[in-house]
């Protein structure tokens, strides 16, 4: 097969998407950013990154070598000024035919989550979203911006979606209120986690239907991964998020359509944090995998 001109994940020699285990969607959309700007560069910078590193995982002994396959998509270009309902419509019609594959977008800024939900799945008030984030996301409208990276939860959960939200350490009176008595939010800010973590883990694998995770990598702590628009300190640490996303893999009930990482600015300084960004990818991917295999034995 004639390999396509951008990177493949991981540099693994892309299978056709027919055979592939998971599939791999670069969304490189900056159009709403408020602070620092460079999430358009997310994923070229993580699939760079990728190149360099083992495709052995040795928490989930996962050999990226033989299994998942994996295919990288080409990019969802824009042009600087698209309007992000026809961004959304990009993804959509990218993933529409491919419902049913695992798929892990790539940003690009955070309102990439939207197209990329709504791409996957029409059971919209079945779905759960996993969300970690420093923020809320949940503004009405942010800088009168209905559209906005600050938004994009508040637009999902409009749509009848649940939100799961850890980490949360950086909103608004109004989202605050929404998330104390709101339906269909649950969340665990960060100052609580330490209190409220077996109940956090608990939820996770009670969790049941489609569930999409969504990645937002300021929900790390700045020391783990500082290159980010809007770093806030108290994040989660990255034992703590490998936790989260085994549990999530192995919880029994949870048909995980598919996830996404973003808001990730690439920066040389530190250079560490392009393979960091990348290292989640990956584990999510070997989690899921593991989870899936896990699944199959206690089938069978
Ligand atoms: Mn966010």
């Amino acid at each position: 097969m004639m390999q396509p001109s951008f990177p493949q994940f991981l540099g693994i020699s892309s299978v056709s998407e027919d055979s592939a285990d998971a599939i791999l969607l670069p969304l490189p959309f900056e159009e709403t950013v408020t602070y620092g700007q460079g999430t358009r560069g997310g994923p070229a910078a993580i699939l760079a990154a990728s190149l360099k590193l083992e495709l052995f995982e040795e928490e989930t002994l996962v050999d990226f070598e033989t299994q998942p396959q994996l295919c990288t998509l080409p990019p969802v270009e824009s042009t600087p000024g698209t309007p992000p309902p026809d961004y959304f419509a990009a993804i959509e019609n990218v993933l529409r035919s491919r419902r049913g594959k695992f798929i892990v977008g790539l940003g690009g800024e955070h309102l990439v989550t939207y197209g990329t939900v709504l791409g996957l799945t029409d059971r919209l008030s079945e779905l759960t979203i996993v969300h970690l984030d420093a923020h809320a996301d949940l503004i009405d409208e942010l800088e009168g911006k209905y559209w906005s990276h600050g938004t994009v939860l508040r637009r999902l959960w409009e749509k009848g979606c649940r939100l799961l939200q850890i980490g949360i350490r950086s909103l608004s009176a109004s989202e605050h209120r929404l998330v104390q008595s709101g339906p269909r939010i649950t969340t665990f800010f960060a100052h609580q986690l330490a209190r409220r973590w077996e109940e956090l883990i608990e939820q996770l694998r009670n969790l049941e239907g489609p569930v999409f995770l969504t990645l937002d990598v300021d929900a790390l702590d700045p020391s783990i991964i500082p290159s980010t628009g809007t770093p806030q300190p108290n994040g989660l640490t990255w034992p703590q998020t490998m936790e989260i996303l085994r549990a999530l893999a192995c919880s029994p009930k949870v048909e995980w359509l598919g996830a996404d990482v973003v808001e990730f600015v690439p920066s040389p300084h530190p250079p560490g944090c392009d393979l960091t960004a990348a290292r989640l990818v990956q584990k999510i991917l070997a989690f899921r995998h593991c989870g899936q295999k896990q699944g199959a034995a206690a089938g069978s």
